[in-house]
């Protein structure tokens, strides 16, 4: 809808996707390195292990006149060399994975915090310090597309069940915290492309970062089955330019800010009650938008 397509276009999972995408943050590359590691590792030791058993299978046959060493019970040295070549092997994978991990868990320095809230069944944004929250749900397209009962294309929707109404906008080049909890039950909030997914808990919170390289749109959903409209609770983020998000970030805290000013024409005799002299009142009626609109 009003969402730019994704310029990083890769970023997001697509239809018939095999492997598992690089994503748009530092602990996302760091994952996918050590995917592409083991999954290389694994080629490997399936070309040779296979390739042992075909030539084992064609070369040794019956019709060949092979037959069959009924003397051999084991053999010590061959068996210490497959021991530890696998041990060696899980050793070293144990490095990228470690690394990873203990980088994607380390919280500290972090520019700003978003709290995640998980609701039966929509999200809540919180940007912490900053005043600015909203919820964020399946938009209204998707949600009568859904109800409407006939089959959905892409035609309807290329989006279908994947917009929402309010984007959760972030910079980028940010190291942003993410804390993570529930109000209802266990949810679970996953974004491919920043690389990781979180439980959000009632009652616990949990904490993850992500700092995203390239401005996108980058697209989500609950990770955990969380009820009947589990499927229906999508997560959009877009990313923006650091003066971009100040911009929007403004905006949204002065759209903030007038709601409790429509009151204030109508409280202006009270106003003039209070302590301030009533000739002063009524030439500070026309300052309060604007002070509080700055
Ligand atoms: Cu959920």
């Amino acid at each position: 809808m009003a969402l730019a397509q994704d310029p990083a276009g890769h970023t997001d999972p697509k239809p018939w996707q095999l492997n598992m995408g690089p994503g748009v943050t530092p602990t996302s590359h760091a994952a996918y390195d050590a995917h592409m590691i083991v999954l290389w590792v694994c080629v490997i030791i399936g070309v040779l292990v296979f390739g042992a058993m075909a030539v084992a299978i064609f070369r040794f046959r019956k019709s060949k006149g092979a037959v069959p060493d009924t003397t051999l019970t084991h053999n010590t040295k061959l068996e210490a060399v497959w021991t530890a070549i696998p041990i060696l092997i899980l050793v070293g994978l144990a490095f990228p994975s470690t690394s990873g991990l203990i980088r994607m868990y380390d919280v500290r320095d972090s520019g700003m915090t978003v709290k995640v809230t998980g609701y039966q069944w929509m999200w809540k944004y919180e940007y912490l310090g900053e005043e600015v929250s909203f919820t964020s749900r399946l938009d209204r397209k998707s949600d009568d597309l859904r109800q409407s009962g006939k089959v959905v294309t892409a035609a309807d929707d290329p989006h279908y069940l994947l917009n929402v109404d309010n984007v959760l906008v972030l910079p980028v080049d940010t190291k942003v915290r993410f804390v993570l909890t529930a109000d209802d039950v266990i949810h679970s909030w996953w974004v491919p492309a920043l690389g990781w997914k979180q439980d959000a808990v009632p009652g616990i919170v949990n904490e993850a970062w992500a700092q995203i390289e390239k401005p996108g749109v980058y697209r989500g959903q609950c990770a955990e089955l969380c009820g009947k409209d589990h499927g229906f609770m999508p997560i959009v983020v877009k990313a923006v330019s650091k003066a971009e998000f100040a911009t929007w970030l403004a905006a949204e805290k002065a759209k903030r800010a007038p709601a409790p000013e429509p009151a204030a024409p109508v409280a202006a005799p009270e106003a003039e009650a209070a302590p301030a002299p009533a000739a002063t009142a009524s030439a500070a009626q026309p300052i309060q938008p604007a002070a509080q609109a700055g």
